[in-house]
């Protein structure tokens, strides 16, 4: 179904799609085209499409090496090196938009809009690795706008409830 062999896939009926924000792009274009999720104003909407692709361009690559590296490897077999470097470079993206969040309640202004999906994703998994006790910044905005995701039903229903590992 995806030539990329990754998940997540759409698939509704014979449509198939893959891309995560392509995919949460479509869904809201088809059943929910006048939502604030992703309004039509061209400058509102490239705000938003702008910090979905940076969660694809600056945060996905690195976020993943260390979710993979950490919670999908078993201890003995672990690059404590690779890991170090992912976690800087993964530091380097949520401190992109913890400015942004100092100042306003959400990635993309002051409501929940589609740029909050992808990167509320990873929230969760960088969050939810601080069991484990790593060297990292604190980035008290982007907790704080992660505590604001936490309140919301279907974040709940959705990400808090599932296990990172
Ligand atoms: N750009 C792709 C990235 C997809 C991706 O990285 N998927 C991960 C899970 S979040 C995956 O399938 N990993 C399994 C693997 O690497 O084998 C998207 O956003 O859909």
């Amino acid at each position: 179904m995806n030539p990329t062999g990754l998940v997540p896939t759409l698939q509704e009926g014979d449509f198939t799609l893959w891309e995560s924000n392509v995919i949460i792009r479509y869904l809201c274009a088809q059943y929910a085209p006048d939502s604030p999720l992703w309004p039509l104003e061209p400058r509102v909407r490239a705000n938003i499409d702008r910090w979905m692709d940076a969660q694809q361009t600056v945060l996905n690559r690195p976020m993943s090496a260390v979710f993979w590296g950490l919670v999908r490897t078993p201890a003995d077999k672990r690059d404590m090196t690779a890991i170090a470097a992912a976690i800087t470079e993964t530091a380097r993206a949520w401190g992109m938009i913890e400015p942004l969040l100092a100042k306003q309640a959400y990635i993309a202004g002051d409501t929940f809009t589609l740029a909050d999906i992808p990167w509320g994703v990873h929230a969760h998994r960088w969050f939810g690795m601080d069991y484990l006790g790593l060297d990292r910044p604190d980035f008290p905005s982007v907790r704080a706008w992660y505590d604001r995701l936490c309140a919301r039903p279907a974040y709940q229903e959705h990400i808090v409830a599932c296990p990172i590992s």
